[in-house]
């Protein structure tokens, strides 16, 4: 049997990390997460890692095509909070947001991550944002690290 998977350590790799401004609170907690499983556990050079900043999450996407279309990347993490509120924003925000990220994946042939934590309140936001329910922005991280290297060896790279 062969069986083909992927390490976490992906030093050499080239990496964005698109950010929601949106519900900044948390958010930058993501940041940071992502920031750090990249640098510490995928030991990823700073300098190889891009940090892109949009309004919010419905914004992801087309910031995450550009980067791809760019070929500068190996993959793409994307970063953000949409909570639930009392309008059916909340559904058009978070679909959205998820169907285009998989679009640009699966056009692009580009790993991307999908760190946008879609919560019914603040209270569960906090909670995965680097509390006690983990960190979605450094779990993200960690699985695009995981991709990038899958897909290599699946190729023939490694
Ligand atoms: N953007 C978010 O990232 N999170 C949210 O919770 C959110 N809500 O709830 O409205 C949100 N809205 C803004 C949206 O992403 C766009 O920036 C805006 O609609 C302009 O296109």
């Amino acid at each position: 049997m062969k069986i083909i998977e992927g390490n976490i350590r992906a030093t050499g790799k080239k990496f964005a990390v698109v950010v929601a401004r949106f519900n900044g609170f948390v958010v930058e907690s993501l940041v940071d997460g992502a920031l750090d499983a990249l640098e510490r556990h995928g030991e990823v050079n700073e300098q190889d890692i891009t940090l892109v900043r949009v309004p919010g999450a419905y914004e992801l996407p087309i910031a995450a095509q550009r980067l791809a279309q760019s070929k500068k990347y190996d993959a793409i993490i994307a970063l953000g909070a949409v909570i639930r509120g009392s309008t059916p924003h909340f559904d058009f925000v978070a679909g959205e947001c998820n169907k285009g990220l998989a679009q640009v994946s699966l056009q692009y042939n580009l790993p991307v991550a999908f760190g946008v934590i879609t919560t019914d309140s603040i209270e569960q936001a906090i909670e995965r944002s680097g509390t006690k329910a983990g960190n979605k922005g450094a779990e993200a991280a960690i699985t695009a690290l995981e991709m990038v290297n899958v897909l290599a060896n699946i190729e023939g790279m490694n």
